[in-house]
């Protein structure tokens, strides 16, 4: 079953930036949709928990050079 989180990620300027988390994230295994906002700071993104938890998604964002918190 898909689970849904929300993230804030900081620190992205450009729609490239949002191009690349989203091109980024799409690639892992577990993730199934990606969705950035670059002026409301926000990511939503649609995984499966028996493949990764959302930590790890922010941990992936993080290495892209962002920091992103979850959102409860
Ligand atoms: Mo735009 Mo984002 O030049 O890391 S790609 S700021």
């Amino acid at each position: 079953e898909l689970e849904t989180c929300y993230f804030t990620v900081l620190g992205m300027t450009c729609a490239s930036c949002v191009d690349s988390i989203q091109r980024n994230l799409s690639k892992v295994d577990g993730i199934h949709l990606v969705l950035v906002a670059l002026l409301s700071q926000r990511a939503e993104v649609k995984y499966d928990p028996a493949h990764l938890l959302p930590s790890q998604i922010a941990s992936l964002i993080n290495n892209l050079g962002f920091r992103a918190e979850l959102l409860d």
